[in-house]
Formats: C-alpha cells, sequence, structure tokens
C-alpha cells in the first residue's frame, strides 16, 4: 500500500516526507519535483517568506541512480529562514527569553483550539505544524506519485477558478492547461487572461485594506482509467479518499467533485452525463459522455472522463488588520497576533492538492494493478487496458 507522512514546523530546520510503496524502477526526475515545489511558492498575494525559501527536494533514501528502489523514500526540504529562528525554537532547551510567543491566538486559525488541546500556554508551537509551509512536503512527495502516474498516462494538473468575488466562466480545456502550467510566471494561475486580472484586482484590495482573500481551485486528472477506486465499501470510494485529501490541506473549508454543489440545486436530467457510443479508438473504450457534471466519478469509481475536484479556500486567517481576539496570559481583550502573512494563497493550495489527488490516485491505481516494480506495474495495466477494449 502506498502510504505517506510528514514532519516538520515552518520555522524549524527542515521538512521531512516519507513514502513507503512506490514500486522500485521508477525514474526520479529531481528537475520535475524542483518544479513542483517552485510552482507551490508562486502566485500573487505571497508574502515575504516566499523571498527567503527556494524549496528543493533533497532525496535521502529509496532512490539510487536515478530510480527508485522499492524501499521507503525520505525527502528533506531545507528551511532557509531557520538560521533566524535557531534561537527562538531550538531543540534542546535553550533561552526560554529568546522564545517568540505568539500572544494572541487568530480568528481562523489553529492557534487557540491547538494551545487548548496541547496544554500549551501560548499558540507557537501550533502554528508552527497548523502552517500551510508543511504542504511543501506533500508537494514533494505528490511529484513523485505524478511520476508514478506518468508510467500510466495520467496526469494532473490544476487552475483557479474564483479568487474573492472574481470567477472563471466556462470550461478549460486540457491543452489550455498544459499550456497554463508551462508558463514561467504565475499570476493566479487562471486560464482567462481578462478573469486573472480581475482576481488581481481582488488581491490588491486586499493587499490595500490589510485583509486576505480567498477563492477556489480546480484539480484536474486526465486521462485516468476507468475502475480506480470503488463502492463496494465506504472507505474505498474514490470521492470519499479524494474529499479528505484535498479537504486535510490548510485553509480548504469544502470540496466539490464535478459540479457536485450546482447538481444539488437542479433537475436530475440536467446534472447526469448522457451515455454514447463511439466506434473510433478511445483511449479506454469506446463509451462517451455527453457532458462531466459527474467530474469523472460514479459510485465512487472512476469512470473514464476526467476526474474534478474544487477545494474552496478560505481567506488567510493572519490578517494585517487584525480582528479581535483575547491575550493568552491576561485574558483580556486585544487585537489578534500578526507577524507577516500571505494575502492571498489559491494558485499554491491548487498545486499542494495536485499532490493530494496525485497520491491518492498513485495509491488506488497500485492497489488495482499492483506490482513490487514499474515494469509488473505497467504490464498488468496493459492487461487491463486490453480487457477494457474487450469490454
Ligand atoms: C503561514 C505563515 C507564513 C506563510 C506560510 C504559512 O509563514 P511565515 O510566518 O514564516 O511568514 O508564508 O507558508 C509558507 C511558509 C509556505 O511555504 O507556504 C501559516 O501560518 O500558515
Amino acid at each position: 500500500m502506498l502510504r505517506y507522512y510528514t514532519a516538520g514546523e515552518s520555522h524549524g530546520e527542515a521538512l521531512v516526507g516519507f513514502l513507503s510503496g512506490m514500486p522500485a524502477g521508477l525514474m526520479i526526475d529531481q528537475a520535475f519535483i524542483d518544479r513542483e515545489l517552485w510552482r507551490r511558492q508562486q502566485g500573487f498575494g505571497r508574502g515575504g517568506r516566499m523571498k527567503i525559501e527556494t524549496d528543493r527536494a533533497h532525496i535521502v533514501s529509496g532512490v539510487r541512480h536515478g530510480k527508485t528502489i522499492g524501499s521507503p523514500i525520505a525527502v528533506l526540504l531545507e528551511n532557509k529562514d531557520w538560521k533566524n529562528w535557531q534561537e527562538a525554537l531550538p531543540v534542546e532547551s535553550g533561552d526560554q527569553a529568546k522564545h517568540k510567543r505568539v500572544a494572541s491566538p487568530r480568528p481562523g486559525h489553529a492557534d487557540l483550539a491547538g494551545a487548548l488541546k496541547y496544554n500549551f500556554p501560548e499558540a507557537r508551537y501550533v502554528l508552527e505544524r497548523a502552517s500551510a509551509r508543511e504542504s511543501a512536503a506533500r508537494v514533494a512527495l505528490g511529484a513523485i506519485a505524478k511520476l508514478f502516474l506518468r508510467e500510466l498516462k495520467i496526469e494532473v494538473l490544476s487552475h483557479v477558478i474564483a479568487v474573492g468575488k472574481a470567477t472563471l466562466g466556462g470550461e478549460v480545456g486540457w491543452e489550455k492547461l498544459k499550456a497554463l502550467h508551462a508558463r514561467e510566471e504565475v499570476l493566479l494561475n487562471c486560464a482567462d487572461a481578462d478573469a486573472e486580472q480581475r482576481m488581481k484586482a481582488e488581491v490588491d484590495q486586499a493587499l490595500r485594506t490589510g485583509d486576505s482573500v480567498g477563492g477556489v481551485f480546480e484539480v484536474v486528472a486526465h486521462n485516468v482509467p476507468p475502475g480506480l477506486g470503488t463502492y463496494a465499501q465506504w472507505d474505498e470510494r474514490l470521492d470519499g479518499l479524494l474529499a479528505q485529501a484535498v479537504m486535510s490541506l490548510q485553509a480548504v473549508k469544502a470540496v466539490e467533485i464535478g459540479s457536485g454543489v450546482e447538481a444539488a440545486l437542479s433537475f436530475g436530467s440536467n446534472v447526469h452525463d448522457e451515455i454514447g457510443y463511439s466506434k473510433e479508438e478511445r483511449p479506454f473504450t469506446g463509451f462517451t459522455r455527453a457532458s462531466n457534471h459527474a467530474g469523472g466519478i460514479e459510485g465512487g469509481i472512476s469512470n473514464g472522463q476526467d476526474i474534478l475536484v474544487r477545494g474552496y479556500l478560505k481567506p488567510i486567517s493572519t490578517l494585517r488588520r487584525p480582528l479581535g481576539s483575547v491575550d493568552f496570559a491576561t485574558r483580556e481583550p486585544v487585537k489578534a497576533a500578526y507577524e507577516r502573512s500571505d494575502v492571498c494563497v489559491v494558485p499554491a493550495a491548487g498545486v499542494a492538492a495536485e499532490a493530494m489527488v496525485a497520491l491518492t490516485l498513485a495509491r488506488c491505481a497500485l492497489e488495482k494493478f499492483g506490482g513490487d516494480s514499474i515494469a509488473e506495474t505497467c504490464r498488468n495495466f496493459a492487461g487491463y487496458k486490453q480487457q477494457l477494449r474487450e469490454f
């Protein structure tokens, strides 16, 4: 089974990611992993921290001579900011006077709930781990999952469909998404230039007013074969697995598969994707669909259409113009703590969600096709594709 964990604090020495269960013989493209990390650091509305960090994946185990060897993979991402925090957050007992307290919890952040849960007098240790910096480790592991999926010709990308009130109308085709992904400059990772400018104006307003702004990203998984996930048991349903994976990202407050929200407000005849058949050569079968409202999943199983997963992001909870809070020590009303922060992270969250979707699909693909080496997985996959062609 493909399993993964992360460790690391936002201002600690490093982030660490573990990935176990990856078959042997997968070529590891270091430049690809680092580009994924770079993509997560982009976007208009990122804060000062991104000027400090240049994330690079340092692989310490599980890869030799450029290929996976079937043993657990550990990836290390250095925090450049650590040098500024060594005295404030030492591993050893250190000097208490140099500790940087977070004196008042931020509404919307884990600060208060975390301090209550772990019995901390203030929120420093809470935000260190709750911080979205952790998602960099997931992106490194997700990049390896993407390399695995590439062997099966499955690709995963994302784009931004809303920032604040600015939304993108209409569908974005796969080729357009690929072109967006190839850009060397990322503004808001929106495929439509006009909508992107409107999104930028929303971020500008938040910047001007000391506020923050959320939005919606969409992850698209392309060329996924029918048959990943199953209705047979509740915790094996692909939509449920994807929902948890994406919901687990910092600041995501809702997840939608296909046009799930709109579907709930519509009649069935407007929602379900009518089935046809074409004798032309198709990637997996001759069955066709007139639309993809289901987002590529029916009955908890991939149906061969693109998988569409949307994540709804709340605005960042650290505000330059802070909301009301209470001092941890005195219990007097004060403004919530502010150090520095991002104003908008929707494009970055989309990249992190790609990683989560890729890891989920890789796990489901390995459950279905198995294999201790890539050659074995690909052979099993080819046999399944043959079965689909002969259906
Ligand atoms: C974050 C606060 C900010 C963000 C951080 C997430 O960090 P800092 O307090 O160091 O400025 O920049 O995100 C990242 C560092 C990152 O790599 O995404 C938070 O509290 O969640």
